[in-house]
């Protein structure tokens, strides 16, 4: 059975609405990053970048979100799209989009805007800026199709779920939500399918710690420590 290490997190969120989609059966292993399990050994064995999600699936083990939603689609033959290399084109493009714009854009706006020691308002304002972007093209590109490849639910409507779930806190609050109608419009499509609603189910098996006290700082911003010496 598929092992799936996992927190509550934006990336580990899309995978398992992938995995709940496509019913491959899988363990959920938790991995509590605010208490610093992602650089236990045992974990970094299989993701050296230390972050969830991972999974191993017999002999195969896949880090980092995107490449296990593509691996865990492919391997079910599912929620690929058409299999047009038009399609192909769009599937590869966006998902890609999504891993190295909309990912780390919208991390590290919440990093400046939340999490930093200090308020840099230049972080401030060119994640912001650059958050808003990235989504401000999704937006767009939802104003003209249902789903983001079109007439069909594909892998990245999943992949784009994770981040629609964190997107207020992202953004700078609820009221974000008016300035992207297509992308709510989106998010209400996949919340309201049984997969997404058997993903909070999971949300709720295991506990996770909820502070973001000095013991979870020191384990997922382990940079600011060269500031106190
Ligand atoms: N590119 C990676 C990023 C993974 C990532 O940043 N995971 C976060 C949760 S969303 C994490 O593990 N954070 C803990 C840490 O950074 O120490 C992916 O898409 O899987």
């Amino acid at each position: 059975m598929i092992k799936f290490y996992y927190s509550l997190a934006p990336n580990p969120m899309k995978v398992a609405l992938l995995l709940e989609e496509t019913g491959q059966p899988y363990e959920a292993v938790p991995v509590d990053t605010r208490k610093g399990e992602q650089h236990l050994p045992a974990f970094t064995a299989i993701n050296p970048n230390a972050k969830v999600p991972v999974i191993v699936d017999g002999d195969a083990t896949v880090f980092d979100s995107n490449a296990i939603v593509l691996y865990l689609a492919e391997k079910s033959g599912q929620f690929l799209g058409d299999g047009t290399p038009a399609t192909r084109g769009q599937l590869l493009s966006w998902l890609m989009f999504i891993a190295s714009g909309i990912g780390p854009f919208s991390g590290q706006a919440v990093h400046f805007n939340h999490y930093a020691p200090e308020k840099v308002p230049y972080a401030i304002n060119r994640y912001d800026f650059e958050a808003w972007r990235h989504w401000n093209i999704v937006e767009a590109h939802l104003a003209e199709r249902e789903w983001m490849l079109g007439d069909q639910y594909t892998l990245v409507d999943m992949a784009l779920w994770g981040w629609l779930r964190a997107l207020p806190f992202v953004l700078g609050g609820a009221e974000s939500w008016a300035r992207l109608p297509n992308t709510k419009r989106l998010y209400d499509a996949i919340n309201a399918r049984p997969a997404a609603q058997r993903v909070e189910a999971l949300r709720a098996r295991h506990t996770f710690k909820a502070e973001m006290d000095a013991e979870a700082h020191k384990a997922m911003f382990p940079q600011n420590e060269r500031l106190k010496a």
